[in-house]
């Protein structure tokens, strides 16, 4: 069924959906994004998805055309318009059309589109099983050259390690700071369970603040396990209890193998479980 898509300011059908092609978006990933899951028709955590949306664009001087509210509404009203209670959507501002030039001052027109389609998830078993992961070696960007808090459309370094992931066989890839540290997946946040303590990645190891990253640690609190930012090294990972990764598309997933390494028994452990499952009932609240 052709969707029908949120495009500058009004819903229009699928077709008429389009960007020139001296967009900068195209032609250099000048631009940012967001992806979001709407549940029985609530959209989650909308605004922290459009906080971090318009921190990106902030970062990168770009003004998003539209106020927060009007970009809220454009979000609901884009699910309503293709009839989807459950779903996801993905925000994308564009610099606009430009000069073949990099000169961000030579565009008008910042695009804004919101897409609404149904979701897909990992397959069933991945949830049920575990995923087996690998680790990169591309490495996560470096805060320094282009901070990976913003949710920009260059996601190469993303997709340079997903390509190592995929070639090795598995779905996602961990991937390492300049240090040598863990970061983060390409499209998921790190968990581990070490002793009954939940462990994950600062900010500052370079990572994308993810939103389902948070709603878990809030969880972790509101069920007692202490749960702490700490630096982690890819030993702490071999040598923990259990791993989760978390995000807006997976939600939370176990990991119960990591560079041929099993973590823990090698099957999804009871935290990951509690969470999982805390996490689903959060969600359709
Ligand atoms: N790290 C990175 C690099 C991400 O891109 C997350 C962590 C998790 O953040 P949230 O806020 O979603 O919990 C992301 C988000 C995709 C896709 O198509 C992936 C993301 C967003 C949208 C689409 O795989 N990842």
């Amino acid at each position: 069924m052709p969707r029908t898509i949120f495009m500058n300011d009004s819903l229009v059908p699928e077709h008429e959906a389009k960007v020139s092609v001296f967009d900068h978006g195209l032609l250099y990933g000048d631009g940012v994004f967001e992806g979001l899951r709407s549940y029985s028709g609530k959209v989650f955590r909308l605004e922290a998805h459009i906080d971090r949306l318009y921190d990106s664009a902030r970062a990168i001087c770009l003004a998003i055309p539209l106020s927060k509210q009007a970009m809220a509404k454009a979000v609901n009203d884009t699910l309503a318009a293709n009839q989807l209670a459950d779903g996801y959507v993905r925000l994308v501002v564009t610099r606009g059309a430009g000069g073949l030039g990099l000169d961000p001052n030579k565009t008008s027109h910042p695009q804004v589109i919101v897409i609404a389609d149904t979701i897909s998830l990992y397959p069933r078993e991945f949830y049920e099983q575990g995923l087996r992961i690998v680790t990169a070696a591309t490495q996560r960007t470096h805060s320094a050259a282009l901070s990976p808090r913003i949710k920009s459309l260059n996601y190469l370094n993303n997709i340079m390690a997903k390509l190592e992931g995929l070639q090795a066989g598995c779905v996602e890839a961990l991937m390492l700071n300049h240090k040598g540290e863990v970061a983060e997946c390409t499209g998921d946040n790190v968990f581990v369970v070490r002793s009954g303590r939940l462990l994950t990645p600062p900010p500052d190891a370079g990572i994308l603040e993810g939103i389902t990253r948070n709603a878990v640690m809030e969880l972790a609190g509101a069920a007692g396990i202490d749960c702490r930012e700490q630096t982690l090294v890819r030993h702490d990972l071999y040598t923990a209890d259990e791993c989760f990764l978390t995000g807006t598309a997976a939600e939370v997933i176990p990991v119960v193998e990591i560079d041929g390494r099993k973590i823990g028994l090698g099957v999804p452990g009871p935290i990951t479980q509690r969470l999982k499952d805390d996490f689903h009932a959060l969600v359709r609240r």
